[in-house]
Formats: structure tokens, sequence, C-alpha cells
């Protein structure tokens, strides 16, 4: 398996786990990272052994938002010349496997970011989240102004951007930012435990269950209500619509083949 400099990629079975390590900095995100992330993640997606993926942090951190350091001393025409920074973050995008976000201490700035375009984010109960970009003089830049609304509306939305606040796991699971919340010592446990059981279904359908998701963020509902029943009749051209629909008939287990 290739080695990485900022994270550390490992399996548990159908499941690809990825683990930001540049504890020094709290996982701050620099290029090097998000270069590395996007690899990992090309290299599960692409793998048919892997089900579902994890991404998740320290204890401390999921990450502490971009790299403060390396952004200092950038002007205008640097950001804007290279696309900093989302040149290499748009990897999460277009990974078609579901990413689940194990999100443990602080998830800010761009690190909130990169939670939220994971599929899902289990949060343990020590977890913060926020958009303290304005803090320091800039504004969210890889999706913070706009995916944070469409999870959590606008009010609390505003409220996070523009204050810069953190918001805990209660605040964040009430507001509908994560999916669940448990205790620290659970939360690979329990992220784990949704991997799997994702990865035991079957591969074709999951990928077309996450696009049709997805697709309720993009465009006019009725897109997106065609979009979806597509989708639903392209599942009957597949092995595991046969198998699951007679082992349920049948009263049995079924045997997905993930074709
Ligand atoms: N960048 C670089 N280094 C960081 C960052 C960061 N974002 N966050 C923490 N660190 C470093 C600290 O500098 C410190 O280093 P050192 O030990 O060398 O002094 C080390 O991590 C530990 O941090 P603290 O001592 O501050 O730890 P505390 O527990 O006291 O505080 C906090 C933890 C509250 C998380 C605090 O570190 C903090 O506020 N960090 C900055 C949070 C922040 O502002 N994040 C937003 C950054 S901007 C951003 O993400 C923009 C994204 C836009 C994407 C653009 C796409 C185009």
């Amino acid at each position: 398996p290739p080695t990485y400099e900022t994270l550390l990629t490992r399996t548990e079975g159908p499941v690809g786990i990825i683990t930001l390590n540049r504890p020094k900095q709290l996982n701050a995100l620099n290029d090097r990272l998000m270069d590395e992330l996007g690899a990992a993640l090309r290299a599960f997606d692409a793998d048919d052994a892997i089900g579902c993926i994890i991404l998740t942090g320290s204890e401390k951190a999921f990450a502490a938002g971009a790299d403060i350091a390396a952004m200092a001393q950038y002007t205008f025409s640097d950001v804007y010349r290279t696309e900093y920074i989302t040149r290499n973050w748009e990897a999460l995008r277009h990974v078609r496997k579901p990413v689940i976000a194990a999100v443990a201490g602080f998830a800010l700035g761009g690190g909130c970011e990169v939670a939220m375009m994971c599929d899902l984010i289990i949060a343990a109960d020590n977890a913060k989240f926020g958009q303290p970009e304005v803090k320091i003089g800039v504004v969210p830049g890889a999706g913070g102004t706009q995916r944070l609304p469409r999870a959590i509306g606008k009010a609390k939305a505003m409220d996070m951007v523009l204050t810069g606040r953190m918001m805990d796991a209660a605040e964040a699971e009430r507001a509908g930012l994560v999916s669940r919340v448990v205790p620290l010592d659970k939360l690979m446990d329990e992220a784990l435990a949704v991997a799997l059981s994702i990865a035991s279904l079957p591969r074709l359908a999951v990928l077309a269950a996450k696009e049709a998701v997805n697709r309720a963020f993009e465009g006019p509902l009725s897109d997106g209500l065609m979009y979806e029943r597509r989708l639903f009749h392209a599942m009957f051209a597949t092995a595991d619509q046969k198998e699951g629909m007679a082992a349920f008939l049948e009263k049995r287990t079924p045997h997905f083949q993930h074709r």
C-alpha cells in the first residue's frame, strides 16, 4: 500500500479508513495533505474490495482548518492564479462510494467544510464545528457558505458564519449537521459498524442512492425526482435487485455480488 506524509490509511474488511495525521498542527489542511487525501480517496474508490470509506482525524481535532501558516503571506494574485486551495479540494466530490466523516474534536473552517463534503457525519461528544474564517479576515472558501445553509438552514448558518462561534456536538445534532453523536471512545466502533453495514449492501444500489440524494442539493425538485426515478428503474438491470427481492420472498439471506 502507498505511504503518505500527512495521513495514514488502513482497511478493516471492506472498509477503507483514512486518518488525517498532522497532529502538531491539529490536522491543518495544506496542499500536500489535500493532494494525498485525493490520492487515498481515489485508491479506495477504485478498489473493488472496498464498499465504504471512513475519514477521521485525532481525538483532539478532525481538522482545525486550512493551514494558516501556509496561507498568511499569500496575495490575491497567488491564490487566484493557483485556484488555492480548491484546486485539490474537489476530490471528495468525485468519490462515488459513501464516505463517512468520523469527527472528534475540532472541525473548523476547512475542516468543517471537508466534513460536510462527506456523505454523513458521525460525531464524538467532544466534537466542535465552526466556520471561524471571518475572525481572520476571510470567508469560508470550500463550501461553508453553501453547504452549511443547506444542512442547517439560513438562521443557524448565518449565526455560525457571521460570528465564527463553535457549535458543540449536541447542537450540531439538533441542527441536523451530524447524523449521530456517540461517546468519544465509541466513535470508531460506531463509524465502522455503519460503514460495514453499508459495505454489505448491493454496491450498485448504494452508489445510485448516494447519487440521488446528492441530486437533491442541485437543481429543481422536478429534475431531482426524475433523476431518482430513472436510477430506480436502472436498478432493475442489476443482478443484486433480482437476488435481493427473491431472497426477501423466499425468506432467506441474500447473497449479493455487487453486480
Ligand atoms: N493552521 C495552522 N496551524 C494551526 C491551525 C490552522 N488552522 N489550527 C491550529 N494550528 C496549530 C497552532 O498554531 C498550534 O501550533 P504551535 O503549537 O506551533 O503553536 C497547534 O496547532 C495547536 O493549536 P493551539 O495551541 O491553538 O491549540 P488550542 O487547543 O489552544 O486551540 C483551536 C485549538 C481553537 C482549534 C485553535 O488552534 C484555533 O483557533 N485554530 C484556528 C482555527 C481557524 O481559524 N480555522 C480556520 C482557518 S481558515 C480556513 O479554514 C479557510 C478555509 C478556506 C478554504 C479555502 C478554499 C479556497
